[in-house]
């Protein structure tokens, strides 16, 4: 299933830690054991966005059968374990094609011979590719293509690179194709903050990890517990940070380099970013899409976007 691979080394874990300011890009929290405590976190009562937009998808059947209401392809980016797929493939004809792509290979196989007993009359072709680099599509015949960017992980790149990012996905397109992209919307503070430090710590796990990865890959010994989990909203960039602060003075010894790192001195491990539909507009605007149809919960915690390239 390995036919389209393209997978950029990714940069090390540990080369934010001799900037300025401190950080640690997010795409290192997804190592086994964090893709488990972010399986957890999705089941959290406070991380309403997994949960919100599953019921989403499911009561806007019609707009989605409007989507596909040709022979069509779904491309799934970062399928995972295809949950929020399975809602599209069971309730949509026409879906002739699913094309998983995802960087896990492994994981990609299993989700791939699981689905294909599931839905036998459904040709999938998983793609193991890091979609964040360019990456090819296998020839789709003609057939419609509708990308599939559930799980607001958009909200994970820079406003710039979101743009980037839909650019290269809209090179992949034609017009006539759409994009259906999940994202989580600008709210109340204190709803947002709640679901990035739930009372029960698993989320505080999740990020801690990244201690526990530096630790286990770079033969370090860091006390895990000598930092601490925070999270707050930064309203005037849109977005929930997460940072590691250090309890108290200290020096780290990794990879054969010391790093000093300060009380109270924090290292940010990732942004989440919220967004309006002005917002989509705008993203959409400088990436080659237009915003079709917004379908969101009553309560407009979370929106499936449906944009169409122009
Ligand atoms: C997987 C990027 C969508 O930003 O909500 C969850 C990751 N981080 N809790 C998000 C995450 C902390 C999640 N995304």
């Amino acid at each position: 299933m390995k036919t389209h691979l393209n997978v950029k080394a990714p940069s090390n874990i540990l080369s934010g830690l001799f900037e300025e300011k401190k950080w640690i890009s997010s795409k290192f929290l997804y190592d086994e054991q964090g893709s488990q405590l972010f399986e957890q976190i999705t089941d959290l009562p406070e991380y309403y966005q997994t949960r919100t937009e599953a019921r989403i998808l499911l009561e806007n059947l019609s707009t989605w059968k409007s989507v596909f209401h040709e022979p069509s392809a779904l491309i799934e980016l970062g399928s995972g374990s295809s949950k929020k797929t399975k809602i599209l493939l069971d309730h949509v004809k026409n879906i002739e094609s699913y094309i998983p792509i995802d960087i896990s290979e492994e994981f990609l196989a299993d989700t791939v011979t699981q689905l294909q007993t599931s839905y036998p009359e459904i040709h999938i072709q998983g793609v193991s590719a890091d979609y964040t680099q360019p990456f090819t599509l296998p020839d789709l015949k003609g057939k419609k293509k509708v990308i599939f960017f559930p799980g607001s992980t958009i909200g994970n790149f820079e406003p710039g690179e979101a743009e980037r990012f839909l650019g290269n996905i809209r090179s992949l397109l034609e017009p006539g194709d759409e994009l259906i992209l999940g994202v989580d919307r600008k709210k109340d503070e204190t709803v947002i903050e709640a679901a990035y430090d739930d009372a029960a710590g698993v989320t505080a796990a999740f990020n801690k990890n990244l201690i526990t990865r530096i630790n286990r890959e770079h033969e370090a010994s860091i006390d895990v517990e000598s930092f601490s989990h925070v999270a707050f909203y930064n309203s005037s960039a849109g977005r929930i940070e997460m940072h590691l602060e250090s309890v108290r003075d200290q020096v780290l010894s990794v990879g054969g380099h010391t790093i000093e790192v300060k009380k109270q001195e924090r290292i940010h491990t990732e942004n989440s970013y919220k967004y309006d539909p002005e917002d989509i507009i705008q993203l959409g605007r400088s990436s080659g899409f237009l915003l079709q149809r917004v379908v969101s919960d009553e309560r407009e915690y979370f929106s499936v976007c449906l944009m169409e390239v122009v």
